[in-house]
C-alpha cells in the first residue's frame, strides 16, 4: 500500500479547451439533464476521438465457416473443463458447479450421437408444421432414418426480442436449421440468417409456399435469395393451392373441377441427402463445438462474476488510499492523479485475484503505462474538470483546497482498477497466463470503462461520496443542504 509520489509530469495538450469550456458553462443545465453523459458534451466540443473506439471483437473461437475436426471439440471441451475447474477451486460450493459438471460429460457423450436434429424456424405461418409433416413422409428410409425435425416458435412475431434470442438459442443447438420464408427476405428475416451463419449453423434458406407465384416470379425470388445469402437456398411447396383443372369435352362442353397437387420438396430432400451423407458427423461436431463455447462463455461469466464480487472492495479501499493522499499533499493536480492514484500494489493485489500473477517490478511498469496512457488520453485533465464543475454545481462554496485532487485522485484509481478488472475478464482463463500486456486492448478497455463511468449521475454520487469522506464533519452538513436546494 505505498503511495508513491513523484515530480510534475508534463502534460501534453490534447485541445479539449473547448470541451472543458462547455462543460463550465453548461454545468448548471446538466445537473437536470442526468442522462446527457459528459462525454457527449465533449464529443460536441470536438472530443469526438474518444468515441471511435473500434470494438474487435473476439471471433476467433467462431470458426466461421471452418469445418471443425474432432480433436478441435475435444479441445474445447477440455477448455470449457478447465474453466469449470478454475471455478470450483476459487468457489468450493458453488452452486451451478454440478450442473456444469453434467454439462461437460454430455458433451463428450454427444461427440458420438448418431440421431440428428434440424430445427424447423421462420416468421408466424411459413409452413414449418406442414413442412415438417411433408418430410416425416417422405423420410422414413435410409439416410433419413436419423434425422429429426423440431419445430421452433414463430420467430418475428412479438415485439419483445428475447422470445427471437430464445428460439435463436434453442435453433443453434441443433444440427442443421432450415429457415423458411414466403418470398423476398424481410430485413428482421436477413439479420436472423446473419446470426445464425456467425454462429457457424449449417442453415438451408427455404422458399416454401412458391406455387403462390408466377413461374418467371419464383425463378426471380429464387435468384434473388441465392444473391442474398451465401448459404444453400431451395424452393419448395409443402402444400401447394389447388388449381383449377378444364377439360373440352367433344361434344363443346367445358368441364372445371379442382386438383389438389402434389407437395414439392425434391430440392429441399436432395439438399438433405447431400447434406447427410457428405458431412454427417461434422455437422454433429459443430453443433458439439457450439454447446462447447457457450458452456464455456457460461463458465466463465460465473467466474468472472465471483471475482469481481472480491475486486471491487479491492479498488476502494485503494481508491480512498489515494484520495486521501491527493488531498493531503499539495502537489500539481496532474502530477499527483498521475503518479499516486494508480498503485503498483492494487495492481497486483487484482492481478492475484484474476490468475494474474505479477512481480512488484511488473507491476509498477502496468501502472506507470496505465498512469502514461490516461494523461495520453487526457481522462486525468477530463476528470478534474468534470469533478470541479460537479463540485461546484453542488454550490459548496468553499471548495478544501485539495478536494478536487482528492476526490479525482479516487476516481481515477477505479478507473484504472476497473479497467482492469474489465481487462482481465477478456484473457483467456488459464493459471498463470502471461503477464504480457496487449496495450492496444489496455487502452481501449480504459476509455470503455472511462466512457462507462462519466455519466453525470454516476460522477455526482462518486462526488459525493468522496466529499464525506475527506471533508471533517463540520462541513459536511452545507454540502448536504445546499445539494437539496440544487
Ligand atoms: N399455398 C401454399 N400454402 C402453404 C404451403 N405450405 C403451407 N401452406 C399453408 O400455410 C398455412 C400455414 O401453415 P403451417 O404449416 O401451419 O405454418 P406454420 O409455419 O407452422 O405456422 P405457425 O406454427 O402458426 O407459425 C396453412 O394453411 C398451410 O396449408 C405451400 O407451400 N403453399
Ligand atoms: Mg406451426
Amino acid at each position: 500500500m505505498v503511495v508513491k509520489l513523484r515530480r510534475p509530469i508534463l502534460v501534453g495538450g490534447l485541445g479539449l479547451s473547448f470541451s472543458l469550456w462547455m462543460l463550465q458553462n453548461l454545468h448548471d443545465s446538466m445537473v437536470q439533464v442526468s442522462e446527457f453523459g459528459i462525454l457527449s458534451l465533449l464529443a460536441i466540443g470536438g472530443g469526438l476521438w474518444l468515441l471511435k473506439l473500434n470494438r474487435t471483437q473476439d471471433s476467433s473461437e467462431l470458426l466461421n465457416g471452418t469445418p471443425v475436426d474432432r480433436a478441435t471439440v475435444e479441445g474445447t471441451i477440455a477448455k470449457a473443463e478447465a474453466v469449470v475447474n478454475q471455478l470450483a477451486q476459487e468457489v468450493e460450493d458453488h452452486q451451478a458447479l454440478a450442473t456444469l459438471r453434467e454439462q461437460v460429460t454430455q458433451l463428450l457423450i454427444e461427440l458420438d450421437r448418431q440421431k440428428m436434429i434440424a430445427s424447423v424456424t421462420g416468421g408466424k405461418s411459413v409452413g414449418k408444421t406442414t413442412l415438417i409433416k411433408v418430410l416425416e413422409q417422405n423420410l422414413e428410409t435410409g439416410n433419413f432414418a436419423s434425422l429429426q425435425f423440431q419445430e421452433t416458435s414463430p420467430l418475428f412475431v412479438e415485439a419483445d426480442e428475447t422470445s427471437d434470442a430464445n428460439v435463436l438459442a434453442k435453433a443453434n443447438k441443433s444440427d442443421i436449421v432450415l429457415f423458411l420464408t414466403n418470398g423476398d427476405l424481410t430485413d428482421s428475416e436477413f439479420q436472423t440468417l446473419q446470426k445464425f451463419k456467425a454462429a457457424n449453423q449449417n442453415t438451408i434458406l427455404v422458399f416454401n409456399k412458391q406455387d403462390q407465384y408466377l413461374p418467371d416470379e419464383r425463378v426471380s425470388i429464387l435468384q434473388s435469395l441465392k444473391q442474398r445469402m451465401s448459404s444453400i437456398v431451395v424452393a419448395t411447396a409443402a402444400s401447394p393451392s389447388p388449381i383449377k383443372v378444364r377439360k373440352h369435352k367433344e361434344d363443346g362442353a367445358v368441364q372445371e373441377w379442382m386438383e389438389q397437387l402434389a407437395p414439392d420438396i425434391q430440392q429441399l430432400t436432395q439438399q438433405l441427402g447431400e447434406m447427410l451423407t457428405q458431412q454427417g458427423q461434422q455437422l454433429v461436431w459443430s453443433t458439439t463445438m457450439r454447446k462447447a463455447l457457450l458452456l464455456k462463455a457460461e463458465a466463465k461469466n460465473l467466474l468472472n462474476g465471483t471475482r469481481r464480487d472480491r475486486a471491487v472492495p479491492v479498488i476502494e479501499q485503494y481508491q480512498w488510499i489515494a484520495a486521501a493522499a491527493a488531498f493531503a499533499n499539495p502537489v500539481p493536480a496532474l502530477d499527483i492523479l498521475a503518479t499516486a492514484a494508480i498503485n503498483a500494489q492494487m495492481v497486483m493485489d487484482l492481478g492475484g485475484i484474476y490468475q494474474q500473477k505479477f512481480s512488484l517490478e511488473q507491476a509498477q511498469t502496468v501502472a506507470g503505462t496505465m498512469g502514461s496512457l490516461m494523461l495520453k488520453l487526457g481522462l486525468v485533465e477530463l476528470s478534474s474538470k468534470a469533478i470541479g464543475t460537479v463540485l461546484k454545481s453542488n454550490a459548496v462554496t468553499f471548495v478544501a483546497g485539495g478536494l478536487v485532487q482528492g476526490v479525482s485522485a479516487a476516481y481515477l484509481t477505479r478507473i484504472a482498477g476497473l479497467s482492469l478488472v474489465e481487462y482481465f475478464q477478456q484473457q483467456e482463463i488459464a493459471i498463470n497466463s502471461g503477464t504480457a500486456l496487449n496495450l492496444d486492448k489496455l487502452k481501449q478497455t480504459l476509455q470503455n470503462v472511462f466512457q462507462q463511468n462519466q455519466q453525470i449521475g454516476l460522477l455526482q454520487g462518486f462526488v459525493k461520496q468522496g466529499v464525506k469522506r475527506l471533508l471533517p464533519e463540520a462541513q459536511q452538513p452545507q454540502l448536504m443542504e445546499s445539494r437539496t436546494v440544487a
